[in-house]
């Protein structure tokens, strides 16, 4: 492939249509993703000619539960970019980091633009962004799509990293039951993911959510099924939940904390000045 590869993604409403037309100007054509009535929508970045940014259907999270989320997966592990360019809106940060960590276990270059800083201003909250940019291990760029701020800082970014190829630091927010049975898991089907194209973390994560494509996509023997099925068991059993309510608490515990240090909400200014 000539040239860089983009790929835009983030949850419904963070701003991701908004923000591709400040990329990328007139500059678009609209199409569709193979076999599905997704929407495509690819340009080029305006003075990077060579850089391609295809915006991708907002969705919530990497589970193959809607068509736009099969799409968003497929297209980001077959297509293979040089960049994941996730959109974030800072007034919604958690829900919206829940997304980014699943986009982090990709094993793909990523940089997070923080949109609608604006409001985050107007309502008097602070968001520190070289903290969170610190824990995520990725590059943090605060923007205002809506008011065309920040946009060419992004840009810098993007070509930064899309010449470095630089990996998310870190890509493991696992911790305690879960982090076990991934670990498990991995070791058991290591070879079987690098073979379908997988990154072996994020395919052992998506068998503990029990991710049926994945389970096929892996041509796993009954025998590997079996022993999988006994550790995600043992971990519900240890947990007293369910595979999917495991995952989910362990990414929200690792986002409030993050969360707790980087953002300041305008109560809490009031009550430090206090
Ligand atoms: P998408 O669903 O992710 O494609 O989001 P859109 O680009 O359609 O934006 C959703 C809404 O947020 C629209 O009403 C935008 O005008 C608004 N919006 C986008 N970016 C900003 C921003 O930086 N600040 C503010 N205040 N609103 C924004
Ligand atoms: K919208
Ligand atoms: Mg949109």
């Amino acid at each position: 492939r000539e040239g860089y590869l983009i790929a835009l993604a983030g949850n419904q409403n963070s701003g991701k249509t908004t923000l591709f037309n400040c990329l990328t100007g007139s500059n678009q054509h609209v199409g569709n993703f193979p076999g599905v009535t997704v929407e495509k929508k690819e340009g080029r970045i305006r003075a990077h000619k060579d850089a391609v940014v295809v915006d991708l259907p907002g969705i919530y999270s990497l589970s193959p539960y809607t068509s736009e989320e099969v799409v968003t997966r497929d297209f980001v592990l077959k297509e293979h970019p040089d960049v994941i360019l996730n959109i974030v809106d800072a007034t919604n940060i958690e829900r919206n980091l829940y997304l980014s960590l699943q986009l982090m276990e990709l094993g793909i270059p990523m940089v997070m633009a923080l949109n609608m800083m604006d409001e985050v201003r107007a309502s008097g909250n602070v968001i520190h962004v070289d903290v969170l940019s610190e824990h995520l291990g990725i590059p943090v760029i605060p923007i205002s799509a809506g008011k065309n701020e920040g946009i060419a800082d992004l840009i810098d970014q993007l070509m930064k990293t899309a010449q470095g190829g630089k990996m998310p630091a870190k890509m493991d927010f696992c911790s305690g039951e879960v982090h076990k049975a991934i670990h498990s898991i991995a070791h058991i089907i290591e070879d079987q993911a690098k073979e379908a194209g997988y990154p072996t973390r994020f395919a052992a994560t998506k068998l503990v959510e029990g991710d049926e494509p994945m389970e096929k996509a892996l041509r796993l023997t009954d025998n590997q099924c079996h022993i999988i099925e006994h550790v995600v068991q043992e971990m519900e059993a240890n947990l007293q939940t369910d595979r999917e309510a495991a995952l989910a608490d362990m990414r929200y515990t690792y986002i409030e904390a993050v969360c707790q240090d980087c953002v300041v909400k305008h109560q809490e200014t009031k009550e430090q000045i206090r």
